[in-house]
C-alpha cells in the first residue's frame, strides 16, 4: 500500500478530469498525496537541499548534542531503564516566516529559502484551487476563509526539520504521532531517507521517498470546513539508526483572527436536512487548544472551540 503519487502538470491538458478525480481521491481516502511535475525547478529543489544539509550541519549539529532529547535518552540508557522518552522528538527544527529572524551564517540559505517559499506558496494556492473545485466551493473560498476575508493575513511557515541518526530508535520517536492543526500542508522529504508514515485502515504505512516529489497533507482546518468530506490523518516520524532525515515542510494555515467553519454549500449538501458535525471557532482559540494537546485525538480540540464558540456568542 502507497500513498496516491499524482502528474500534476497534467492538471492543464486533456487529463485535467482525471487528475482532479486523483486529487479528490487522495484528500478523501488518504489524506496525503505526492505531487510530481508540480512547477517547482529541479535546480531550486536541489539548492533547497544542499542550504539545509549545511545550515544544519553549520549551526545546528554542534547544538544538538546537548538538546533534550539527547539528555533525556542519555539519562535513561545510563539508568538502563526500560522506559521510553515519551515527551519530546529526536528531532531538530526552525522556523521560517514572514516575520522572524533568519539564520545568517549558511551561504545561500536566507536567499534559497525565500524563493522556495515564494514558489510553494503559490504551489498552495493553486492545491487550494483544486480542493475548491473538487469540493464544489467557488473559486478562492478557501483561500478566503484562510485570510478571515481579508488580503494576505494567512500564515504561511516553513518548517526545515533534521532527524539525526538516533542510537536507540526504539526508545523515542523521531516526531510523535499528531494531525496538523493547520490547512495545507507541503512537504519536501529527504529522498534517501524514510521515516514518514501515516496511519491508514489502522495501519501505519511508509510515505515512500520520491526523489523532489512534494507531499502535500490536509490539516485540521481543511476537514472542518469541508465538513469531514477531508480528513486530517495521523501521521508520525520513526526516529532510524542511520542517516539524518531532512525535511522542509511547509504550511498555508488560517490567520489567527480567522472565523472557520463548515462550508455551508457542504453542510446542506450532506443528507437533506443539516447535518453540521464539526463546530465554527476562531483559528486562534484552536491554536491555544492545539498547543497544549497536539498529540492527542483533534475530536477533543473541535470540542472545546465549540464550547469555547458557544459561550462567546450567547
Ligand atoms: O518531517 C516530516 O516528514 C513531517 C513533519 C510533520 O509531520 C510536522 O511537522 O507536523
Amino acid at each position: 500500500m502507497a500513498i496516491p503519487v499524482i502528474d500534476f502538470s497534467k492538471l492543464n491538458g486533456e487529463e485535467r478530469a482525471k487528475t482532479l478525480a486523483l486529487i479528490h481521491n487522495g484528500c478523501e481516502e488518504w489524506g496525503f498525496f505526492q505531487l510530481v511535475n508540480h512547477g517547482i525547478s529541479e535546480e531550486l529543489l536541489e539548492r533547497v537541499k544542499k542550504v539545509s544539509s549545511d545550515f544544519y550541519k553549520l549551526e545546528r549539529e554542534e547544538n544538538f548534542k546537548t538538546s533534550t532529547p539527547v539528555k533525556l535518552l542519555n539519562e535513561l540508557l545510563e539508568k538502563k531503564s526500560c522506559d521510553k522518552v515519551d515527551t519530546v522528538d529526536w528531532e531538530d527544527v526552525f522556523l521560517l516566516s514572514d516575520n522572524n529572524e533568519w539564520p545568517s551564517e549558511t551561504p545561500g540559505f536566507r536567499e534559497t529559502m525565500a524563493e522556495y517559499r515564494a514558489q510553494l506558496k503559490k504551489l498552495a494556492l493553486k492545491v487550494m484551487e483544486v480542493m475548491d473545485e473538487n469540493l464544489g466551493l467557488p473559486k478562492g473560498y478557501i483561500k478566503k476563509a484562510f485570510n478571515g476575508g481579508e488580503e494576505d493575513t494567512a500564515f504561511f511557515g516553513t518548517k526545515v526539520s533534521h532527524y539525526p541518526p538516533c542510537p536507540r530508535p526504539e526508545m523515542v520517536n523521531g516526531l510523535r504521532a499528531h494531525t496538523d492543526a493547520g490547512g495545507v500542508i507541503l512537504l519536501f522529504q529527504d529522498d534517501q531517507v524514510k521515516g514518514l508514515q501515516i496511519l491508514k485502515d489502522g495501519e501505519w504505512i511508509d510515505v515512500q521517498p520520491i526523489k523532489n516529489s512534494i507531499v502535500i497533507n490536509t490539516g485540521d482546518q481543511i476537514e472542518v470546513l469541508s465538513n469531514g468530506r477531508y480528513k486530517s490523518v495521523w501521521h508520525r516520524v520513526l526516529a532510524l539508526p542511520d542517516g539524518n532525515r531532512r525535511s522542509v515542510a511547509s504550511f498555508y494555515n488560517p490567520s489567527y483572527k480567522a472565523t472557520i467553519a463548515p462550508a455551508q454549500q457542504l453542510v446542506e449538501k450532506s443528507n437533506k436536512q443539516v447535518n453540521q458535525d464539526y463546530p465554527k471557532f476562531v483559528f486562534g482559540d484552536y491554536m491555544s487548544v492545539y498547543t497544549e494537546q497536539k498529540f492527542l485525538p483533534k475530536e477533543p480540540r473541535f470540542q472545546a472551540v465549540k464550547a469555547k464558540w458557544k459561550k462567546t456568542t450567547v
